[in-house]
């Protein structure tokens, strides 16, 4: 019963729907620098829908981390990494390096 232009539409109103799913489901931060005075989380923000997970990866000239302090999660601590966390509230969830001081957050729409 379905028409050939009706499929067609229907494939359109799919594609649209998982573009934006797709592009927010996997965001990735990085840590950039090669010294104290600029080491730093790269987007420095990202915004995920409750739910998302965040990947962290680095490859760096000296040790890192990620912490988030209150909620007592971190990575661990090394010169080259990664680390992923799920966001399973809304908020805004902020974390920075123990070992530089340099800092960024998550926002969880
Ligand atoms: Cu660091």
């Amino acid at each position: 019963m379905t028409s050939p232009r009706g499929l067609a539409v229907l494939a359109a109103a799919v594609a649209a729907l998982a573009l934006p799913a797709a592009a927010a489901a996997k965001p990735k931060v990085t840590i950039t620098g090669d010294s104290i005075n600029n080491y730093a989380f790269s987007p420095s923000k990202v915004k995920v829908s409750k739910g998302a997970k965040v990947r962290w990866t680095w490859d760096s000239n000296a040790p890192h981390n990620v912490t988030f302090a209150k909620l007592g999660e971190h990575s661990p601590t090394g010169a080259s990494g990664s680390y992923s966390l799920k966001f399973k509230d809304r908020g805004t969830f902020k974390y920075h390096c123990t070992i530089h001081g340099f800092r960024g957050k998550v926002v969880v729409g």
